[in-house]
């Protein structure tokens, strides 16, 4: 199969060795600030911060550049009251039956549970739906077929990361919530047979008493392996 891409000159701007140390670092350091927030204000954030965090992430490397995502934002108070009252009576039931005592005591140190406030508190709501598949519907005919999506899982979650980037550095919280299962949102949101629920994530200020677990991240050397 012949290519569809015409190819162009990268461009690409090098940094001298002084400047690239100087933004290593301190994206480093803005990054170690970041936090998982679960205690979320209602004070309202501009909505460009929102559009510029999902511009960013759809300019994420996806396989064979199919990016197969969808963010769907909700500041409709109604709509979130919905998701809370869904996300919630699935948390109650995982939490009270579904979930293992092994992995309730993984989660004993965070101290969550089926009460998620935050869901109507922040002013936003970015519900990521990952595409399992494309789906061409055919101008001439209007028949809609299918094809394959390739590393879905992995592109969305670059991307995801890559959002979360964004509205750190822009000074706004964030929380990854995957409540479980996640049909409900594909109802409330009305989103077609080919999109998956991927993660929610409350975004907003944290609230004046915002409190977080008080845990570490591991040290480079347990992370890192190097051969030289
Ligand atoms: N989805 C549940 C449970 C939960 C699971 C993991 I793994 C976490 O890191 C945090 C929570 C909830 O949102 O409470």
């Amino acid at each position: 199969m012949t290519s569809n891409y015409n190819f162009q000159p990268l461009q690409f701007e090098r940094l001298s060795p002084e400047e690239q140390l100087a933004h290593s670092r301190h994206f480093l350091a803005a990054m170690r600030t970041r936090r998982t927030v679960r205690d979320f204000s209602t004070e309202s954030v501009p909505f460009e911060i929102i559009e510029n965090a999902i511009a960013t992430a759809g300019s994420a490397p996806s396989g064979a550049n199919q990016q197969p995502w969808t963010f769907v934002v909700v500041s409709n108070p109604e709509i979130k009251r919905q998701i809370r009252a869904a996300a919630e009576a699935e948390e109650k039931e995982s939490y009270e039956h579904r979930m293992s005592e092994e992995w309730l005591e993984a989660l004993a140190p965070l101290g969550t549970d089926w009460h998620k406030p935050h869901l109507e508190d922040a002013p936003y709501l970015i519900v990521v739906f990952r595409q399992a598949y494309g789906l061409h519907t055919e101008p001439q005919t209007g028949e809609t077929t299918k094809f394959k999506h390739y590393y879905s899982e992995e592109s969305v979650g670059i991307a995801v990361g890559m959002l979360l980037c964004s509205l750190h550095q822009a000074g706004l919280a964030t929380l990854t919530h995957t409540p479980n299962p996640m049909g409900f949102l594909s109802d409330i949101l009305q989103r077609p047979s080919n999109e998956r629920a991927f993660v929610v994530i409350p975004v907003g200020y944290p609230a004046a008493d915002a409190k977080v677990p008080a845990i570490t991240k591991k040290p480079l050397n347990e992370i890192m392996v190097h051969f030289d």
